[in-house]
């Protein structure tokens, strides 16, 4: 195993901070004397302090932020918001993940342990300057130096802890849209994936399976006996993922309510009334979920949804999101009848009163005055919101979390969030929200994979596809194509969109589709295996070439990723391509697919690419592991795999395995080596607690000549 630098870490703070939970490690506080930026101020509240930015210097980090991969020129804000129109301007999205890593003459990582808001002006206003603003005078500032980007990430993923060890299946293939509207709908797709012969993992139930999008109430009349039709997919090997959101409607008589009201569970207004605010339900409180009673409360209820057999959950608008508050409402029809009042009565009016009242319900939408009007009750005393904003969703996950627990705490859970700080990368997967069927927003999918991958979040993606609009089958075959290598593969779309499932787009995009869903299923085993050792070693799972490669061209590669120890993947991200220019560093790669192989020197190669073809290469020296794609993930245990390396040398490699559910992580090792071209095969297993169910390996070993050996070796009975 790789052996880590000895630790280069400082921590700065200023004030009391709030314990955010961020950090697994507890580092001793340097005196403020030793902060290694000059300007540091402390006013008016805020926290700010500079630092140069010099020529061809590279800034990365901030996870789930829109962008290209080296964040130099823009701004960009932690304040998680839903927005639902990803734009290249917007500063913020969904998540807060203040971590930066700046590459130059001196490298370092910078985190900012605060959980309200943060602004980083990363040469936007000053090309020459990265400014960054605190919104307090109590905040953690963490200061890493290293001397490259593995070294600085390595760091940081000890500072904040291994990243989330999901079940196998959450590896498999998942389809959802807004919504499934009957369970009627959902057995309809399970049996078109059965019928295409496509594997499948799990279905999202979004809102519409609630009644009336009242959290954890199911419609009776869409959904009728849950539990059985919980059962019935099961025996299909398909999980029900259900949405749960925050908000719990305001209604006489609806137990979560009422419970709630009694339980004292909900955030507070300044007059220490529970705070309300529309959201899908209309009038809804929010659970306090920074309050251990709150969490507990939530707990409980989602524990009774795992009791029925349900998996995983999706836990959506935790930024929070409000659509309006009474107050922002009052306000926006305030500026709507004073506009209606003049036109009507023939009042002269300005076009600025027009656009003041055409914008005025929009803008009712997550205002910073409301998260400024309720409070939390912590065991680190009442907050204000506001100051605490970033943590609620990571609070929410944490609460649905324990529910799990309750019921089974041996098992590993599922669970999907939409909001994050840093920290949960240790419980759950995030996927990036509403993005669009816009070629731009598949490469934007590429730009974020890797930046959460580096801030932690190795268990990320995108909706396949996109969300908003409707995708064309050439963008769906794209997509899906790097799909193969994000731990998330879930297509997703919005209410009203084109049919985005794999069969709507004629046979032979489908044929096309299958193909793709097929190799995902083939690769499980690497892609599994090498997740599992990236978590362990500090290595993010997904990287940009910079990351392993040193070189100047590597540096500016923003469109290929490296997935694990031995393969990457040059996606096909622009419309109507038939080929690509693809950036191969430092030694020999062999293109590989199942129809063909290749072998490339180093150096920039322009490589062809049909509609159904995606640009895979294993390194030089280095093997992937296959099987015969399953149906699904459920009590997956191949007997028999293929591996496939390219070795000219010496090559080592660890198939990790486990059985892909319990938490305790009893695991196997099977290491190949090549050795003067003598290859020898071990497993290792734990205490026998695990035991593979692999009794044949298919080894396929291609040399220089671009020519394969074959040999099969059959796996001793007698293990260690
Ligand atoms: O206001 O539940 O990002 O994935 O389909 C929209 C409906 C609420 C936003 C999520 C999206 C989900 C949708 N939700």
């Amino acid at each position: 195993m790789r052996k880590l630098l000895k630790s280069k870490m400082s921590l700065f703070r200023f004030g009391q901070p709030f314990n955010t939970g961020a950090t697994v490690k507890i580092c001793n506080v340097e005196k403020s004397e030793r902060f290694p930026f000059k300007n540091l101020s402390q006013k008016e509240n805020t926290t700010s302090f500079s630092f140069p930015l010099n020529d061809g210097d590279i800034v990365l980090g901030l996870g789930e932020m829109l962008g290209s991969l080296n964040r130099r020129g823009k701004k960009y804000r932690c304040y998680a918001t839903d927005d639902c129109l990803h734009t290249p301007e917007k500063e913020s999205l969904y998540a807060s993940h203040p971590f930066i890593v700046l590459l130059g003459k001196k490298s370092f990582g910078l985190f900012i342990d605060f959980p309200g808001e943060i602004v980083f002006d990363l040469g936007f206003s000053d090309h020459a300057t990265a400014q960054v603003k605190i919104s307090s005078l109590h905040c953690d500032i963490y200061f890493l130096q290293g001397n490259n980007l593995k070294d600085i990430i390595q760091q940081y993923l000890q500072l904040v802890g291994t990243p989330w060890a999901p079940p196998l299946w959450a590896f498999g293939y998942q389809q959802s849209r807004w919504s499934y509207p009957t369970a009627d709908k959902i057995r309809e797709v399970a049996d078109c994936f059965a019928k295409h012969d496509l594997p499948i993992d799990a279905i999202s139930m979004d809102i519409d399976y609630m009644d009336n999008f009242k959290v954890f109430t199911i419609c009776e009349k869409n959904f009728p006996r849950l539990p059985d039709f919980i059962e019935e997919m099961k025996l299909r090997g398909i999980k029900l993922i259900p949405i749960l959101d925050p908000g719990v409607k305001v209604e006489k008589n609806y137990p979560q309510y009422e419970d709630g009201i009694a339980k004292d569970i909900f955030c507070k207004d300044e007059t220490g009334h529970p705070f309300k605010a529309a959201i899908w339900p209309g009038l809804s409180h929010f659970p306090d979920f920074l309050n251990p009673q709150a969490r507990e409360w939530w707990a409980h209820n989602t524990a009774a949804l795992v009791k029925l057999g349900i998996r995983g959950f999706w836990t959506d608008m935790n930024e929070p999101a409000i659509f309006f508050s009474e107050k922002s409402m009052q306000d926006a029809l305030a500026t709507l009848n004073s506009f209606q009042e003049k036109y009507s009565n023939g009042v002269p009016y300005s076009l600025w009163e027009y656009f003041n009242a055409r914008g005025a319900i929009s803008s009712a939408t997550n205002q910073a005055e409301d998260f400024k009007s309720f409070y939390h009750e912590t065991t680190q005393g009442k907050i204000n919101h506001h100051e605490i904003h970033n943590l609620y969703g990571t609070a929410m996950v944490e609460a649905t979390a324990r529910g799990f627990q309750k019921v089974d705490s041996t098992l590993r859970h599922y669970i999907l969030s939409r909001n994050s700080y840093v920290g949960l990368h240790r419980t759950a997967a995030i996927w990036t929200g509403d993005n669009a069927s816009w070629w731009e927003h598949l490469e934007q999918n590429l730009q974020m994979l890797l930046s959460l991958n580096l801030c932690g979040f190795f268990f990320a993606g995108a909706d396949v596809g996109g969300f908003n609009g409707n995708v064309s089958a050439e963008l769906l075959i794209r997509w899906m194509q790097m799909g193969v290598v994000s731990p998330l593969f879930r297509n997703h779309t919005v209410l009203g969109s084109r049919n985005q499932e794999p069969w709507e787009f004629g046979d032979k995009t489908l044929k096309i589709l299958r193909t793709i869903l097929k190799l995902r299923y083939a690769l499980i085993p690497y892609l599994y295996s090498e997740y599992m050792q990236a978590r362990t070693s500090s290595i993010p799972f997904l990287r940009p070439l910079l990351f392993d490669y040193t070189d100047k061209i590597s540096k500016t590669v923003e469109d290929q990723i490296l997935v694990g120890g031995s393969l990457m993947m040059a996606p096909i991200i622009k419309a109507n391509a038939t080929g690509r220019f693809v950036h191969l560093p430092k030694h020999r790669w062999l293109q590989w697919s199942e129809k063909k192989t290749k072998i490339f020197a180093p150096g920039s190669h322009y490589i062809p690419a049909k509609l159904d073809e995606m640009l895979l290469f294993i390194k030089e020296n280095s093997f992937i592991a296959l099987t015969k794609p399953a149906k699904n993930l459920e009590n997956y245990k191949p007997k028999s795999i293929s591996v496939i390396g390219f070795v000219t040398g010496n090559a080592t490699f660890y198939l990790y395995e486990d059985d892909g559910v319990s938490n305790s992580l009893a695991h196997s090792i099977i290491t190949i080596k090549v050795r003067k071209k003598k290859i020898t095969v071990r497993i290792d297993q734990n205490n026998h607690e695990f035991s593979s169910a692999i009794k044949k390996i298919d080894l396929r070993i291609y040399g220089l000549d671009g020519k394969f050996t074959r040999e099969t070796v059959n796996m001793p009975t007698n293990i260690d």
